[in-house]
């Protein structure tokens, strides 16, 4: 710390000497950050694991001629809007994921019949390629343990969804572990990762935020009644980082840091989504 101007009778006196109120003081995580690379090696899920980094960019992930293939056959469907009580504003979606099947801290039976339905209209979008599973060997490619989709009983969860948030996700974080009673997959989790690839983005607004926060319980008095998001006052004072994605880009994010998507302006904003954990057998495991 320095003393500035004090002891300086010139600066006391004369208001053309008078220097402009020093700036707040600025404190940064410097682990708190974004990597951006070509491929997501093994030394950036292990980063981003250990909380080296905060998000991986991985720009041009999906060349545009596929983009535009998966986005030219979701846009000519109807999508379905998660359960109205739970998510507001509204979040659109073609395909079914287990946070509508939560019942008593477990995955309700109901997940597994809309799960076939899931996987008929998939199929019925008559892709020259299954999306999900490019993202996934894109991001198991340089990962030791590879990848597959999680199961529970044995049984294989959803590859992911397309979500179109376009008034925005509200401030939430997304942990399985607090989100049910016991291992929500077959193999316990030793890690947590959200995986993003955004087919179509908005000229405006749509950004990804994430704040240096995680969860804890004093945090559940700014939660919204019946909500899965909390007040923004939750975050109120955290560091924080903001991600404009572009089309074509993969985006991973620790998800257990809260993190919000801003209102879109201008055009749909529509993203390939997946949960990822990394399994006590070293094996990166999917779902949705
Ligand atoms: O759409 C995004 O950028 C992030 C959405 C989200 O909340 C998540 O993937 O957990
Ligand atoms: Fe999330």
């Amino acid at each position: 710390m320095t003393s500035g101007n004090l002891g300086n009778s010139t600066s006391a006196t004369s208001p053309a000497h008078t220097a402009p109120d020093p700036p707040a003081p600025v404190s940064h995580d410097p682990f708190f950050r974004t990597a951006t690379a070509p491929a997501f090696t093994r030394a950036l899920l292990a980063g981003l694991a250990a909380g080296r980094y905060a998000a991986v960019r991985v720009p041009g992930f999906m060349a545009p001629e596929r983009c535009a293939e998966v986005l030219g056959a979701l846009e000519e469907r109807a999508f379905d809007s998660y359960g109205a009580a739970r998510v507001q504003p509204p979040v659109m979606r073609f395909g079914v994921g287990v946070s509508d099947h939560m019942a008593d801290g477990g995955l309700a039976d109901s997940y597994w019949p809309a799960l076939a339905g899931h996987h008929e209209a998939w199929q019925g979008l008559g892709l020259s390629f299954d999306p999900f599973l490019f993202c996934r060997e894109g991001l198991g490619a340089h990962w030791p343990g590879g990848v597959a989709v999680g199961r529970r009983g044995g049984r294989e969860l959803g590859a992911g969804v397309a979500r179109e948030p376009n008034q925005g996700f509200r401030v939430h974080f997304d942990d399985s572990l607090r989100e049910y009673a016991d291992d929500l997959l077959d193999v316990p989790l030793i890690g947590q990762f959200a995986f993003n690839l955004y087919l179509s983005v908005p000229p405006a607004g749509g950004e990804t935020v994430l704040w240096r926060h995680r969860w804890q319980p004093e945090d559940e008095s700014h939660r919204l009644p019946a909500s899965y998001g909390y007040d923004e006052a939750v975050v109120r004072g955290a560091e924080s980082l903001e991600i404009a994605p572009r089309a074509g880009e993969a985006l991973l994010i620790d998800p257990r840091y809260f993190h919000a998507v801003r209102p879109s302006r201008g055009a749909r904003r529509i993203a390939l989504g997946f949960a990822v954990g990394i399994g006590a057998s070293g094996q990166l495991l999917t779902w949705a």
